[in-house]
């Protein structure tokens, strides 16, 4: 008889998400309600040999409810989160809406668990509000985090190259249907995306702000600040959108304070949680897209001596991992999971 649970957002990408983990981790729910826009309400939903017919979301769908997973826009967490927050249940939001909020945990439970030590579901919750990073923000510290706690990054530079999934289903079914056009020798249909996806990258889709960084590289800026609780930490990242399903790539260049020669970093990365080590230079084997996909853990290779430093002080590495699940919904439930601990 585990917590009352509601999914919020639960015929996007994300919300299907959070189901197959829920059922993939065997979560001690003792019910659950599958809640949605006017457009999806009386939609069914088999979920554990059961089907669910989805809810219109309003605040009363909140009543009784101890564990709300919402993803379903910032909009939505915004109007609906303190609703359901008032109403007992501890959220826990994979929109960007209280992710920089002082009094909201910000939270990768393999990195910063500390961080929301004093919310837990003890029988009645009194209600309360938990984010979760941004996906690219989620798979980069998932590596650089371990590193950071053995010698300090002073300086960390970022370059994303990210899944059509970040950008939501849609996203995904428009890179497909191109890739079918623009081998049938078709103009390729361009809704989501101003310009061809396709066999094409280009810059992150996210607005673009006076200081010339878009809202996806500001996000992992201060987010890595708030997770790691270090305001003087040196970051900047570039974000590009790829024409990859749906596992993030990200390159790395960390600065240290204290040296940290390769060997060294390899065994830490080695032993850190949800993170598997692919760094065979022989074979030249290393992490991709396609192999974290639908998977747990973040994968690491490359790991090498950035050759520009002096001093073992320079790290460069390569992570993927799957936006979906780590970089969104299984990250989410971790935090469900540490609510019961
Ligand atoms: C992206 N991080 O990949 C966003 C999704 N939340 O576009």
């Amino acid at each position: 008889d585990g917590p009352a649970l509601a999914v919020v957002g639960v015929t996007g990408a994300v919300g299907q998400e959070f189901l197959r983990v829920l059922s993939d981790r065997d979560f001690p729910y003792r019910s659950i309600r599958m809640l949605a826009s006017h457009r999806s309400a009386g939609r069914l939903i088999p979920f554990e040999g059961r089907d669910y017919v989805v809810e219109e979301l309003r605040p009363e769908s909140f009543d009784g409810v101890d564990i709300a997973l919402f993803s379903a826009g910032g909009s939505i967490s915004k109007e609906m989160g303190p609703a359901a927050v008032e109403r007992g249940a501890i959220v826990v939001d994979n929109s960007s809406a209280f992710r920089m909020d002082p009094e909201v945990p910000l939270v990768i439970p393999e990195v910063n668990p500390d961080a929301m030590a004093h919310i837990r579901l003890n029988g009645r919750s009194n209600g309360a509000l938990i984010a979760n990073p941004n996906c690219s923000t989620i798979i980069c510290l998932m590596a650089a985090t371990p590193l950071h706690r053995h010698a300090k990054v002073m300086r960390m530079v970022v370059s994303t190259y990210q899944a059509a999934s970040g950008a939501g289903a849609a996203a995904m079914e428009e890179l497909e249907l191109q890739t079918r056009e623009v081998l049938d020798g078709k103009q390729p249909t361009c809704k989501i995306f101003k310009k061809q996806y396709a066999f094409n990258l280009f810059s992150h889709n996210a607005p673009v702000l006076s200081n010339g960084y878009n809202e996806e590289e500001m996000k992992m800026v201060k987010e890595t600040r708030k997770i790691w609780n270090d305001m003087d930490v040196k970051v900047t990242a570039t974000c590009i959108r790829v024409p990859v399903m749906r596992a993030h790539a990200e390159s790395m260049n960390l600065q240290f304070e204290n040296p940290l020669d390769e060997d060294t970093a390899r065994q830490i990365l080695n032993g850190a949680p949800g993170v598997v080590v692919i760094d065979d230079r022989t074979s030249n084997d290393f992490p991709t897209p396609l192999e974290v996909s639908n998977k747990d853990d973040v994968a690491v290779g490359r790991i090498r001596q950035d050759l520009s430093q002096d001093g073992n002080l320079g790290l460069d590495i390569f992570v993927c991992g799957d936006q979906i699940r780590k970089g969104a919904a299984l990250n989410a439930i971790q935090i469900a999971e540490k609510l019961l601990q």
